[in-house]
């Protein structure tokens, strides 16, 4: 971004002791917030949290130092928001997975220090011809983002047009854990998902914590549980609690898919796992003519009990 865009962005909307802006790795812009709760980034470019910290903990969010980041590329690592539709495009296979939302630009709408410390930042996703031709529905995204000893995200999808759409979408959060070896996943027992290891789509039933020993690629369905990522090694747990999903996708590549991906650096799987909150496959949400569509998503960090 030019200086001059960034001493713009500054003007309308830093605000000392909680946000800056400043150019990011590859030239993105990047709102950096740090408030007595948390530490964060976000590059307005996908609206992409790329970190949160509180205070006294380590990282709760992964961010490969192997990532590419350059314009129009996703982030690998943060929060990629997957928008208007989640995995493959259900009609076109040159339309890119997970939507376009996570490479366009955003805008600055708000920011906003809040009265117990934390602060406040949202962005509007800026629309292009290139959007409104993968997505002919009259729509508009935003998102909200709190940045304190919890961080609260909320994707809001309004229908701006005449006819109703079908919306798939996800805060595909990728969490920092201690070692893949050293965590489970609670919260998910008992729920249907579809196993997309291999390309399948096998529909199982959770049996038990989520332990990873190969690779993972789920989509848990009807469920509107939190979910708890209990790492033994840093000895606490990560809650993820939602409002308006369905669904919870959880994956971690493990080696090989993590080598072809190239951007995970050696062994970059054993410290992350994806616990994406999300509304996919038979849980796409049909957004009415004028209604507002939010998918919430709070996440937290509690000492792990025992
Ligand atoms: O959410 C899991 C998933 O759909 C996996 O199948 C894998 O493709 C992952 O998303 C990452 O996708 P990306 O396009 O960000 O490389």
């Amino acid at each position: 971004m030019s200086s001059a865009d960034l001493s713009a962005l500054n003007s309308r909307f830093a605000i000392p002791g909680h946000v800056q802006f400043k150019d990011g790795p590859g030239g993105l812009a990047i709102a950096e917030i740090a408030n007595r709760h948390a530490e964060a980034m976000i590059a307005l470019q996908g609206a992409h949290v790329m970190t949160w910290q509180p205070r006294g903990q380590e990282p709760v969010l992964w961010l490969s130092r192997f990532g590419k980041f350059a314009p129009g590329k996703s982030i690998r690592g943060g929060v990629p928001i997957c928008w208007p539709w989640f995995g493959p495009h259900a009609e076109d296979a040159k339309l890119p997975s997970h939507g376009f939302a996570r490479t366009v630009m955003w805008e600055m709408l708000e920011s906003k220090a809040l009265s117990e410390g934390a602060t406040f930042i949202s962005f509007g996703m800026i629309e292009t011809d290139a959007t409104c031709a993968q997505w002919p529905h009259p729509s508009s995204a935003q998102l909200r983002v709190t940045v304190g000893a919890e961080l609260k995200i909320e994707l809001v999808t309004r229908n701006t047009g005449s006819a109703p759409f079908q919306l798939g979408e996800a805060l595909h959060t990728y969490f920092h854990i201690s070692d893949v070896a050293d965590m489970a996943i609670c919260g998910l027992e008992g729920c249907a998902y579809l196993d997309k290891v291999g390309g399948g789509s096998a529909c199982k039933t959770q049996q038990g914590p989520i332990v990873i020993e190969s690779e993972v690629d789920r989509v848990y369905l009807d469920t509107e549980a939190d979910c708890l990522i209990e790492d033994r090694g840093l000895k606490r747990q990560i809650r993820i609690a939602t409002r308006g999903s369905r669904s919870t996708v959880v994956w971690n590549p493990w080696t090989d898919k993590a080598e072809k991906m190239g951007d995970f650096g050696p062994e970059g799987y054993r410290g992350m796992v994806c616990v994406e909150s999300a509304n996919a496959v038979d849980n796409v949400v049909t957004v009415l003519p004028g209604a507002e569509h939010i998918l919430l998503a709070v996440i937290s960090v509690e000492a792990l009990a025992g």
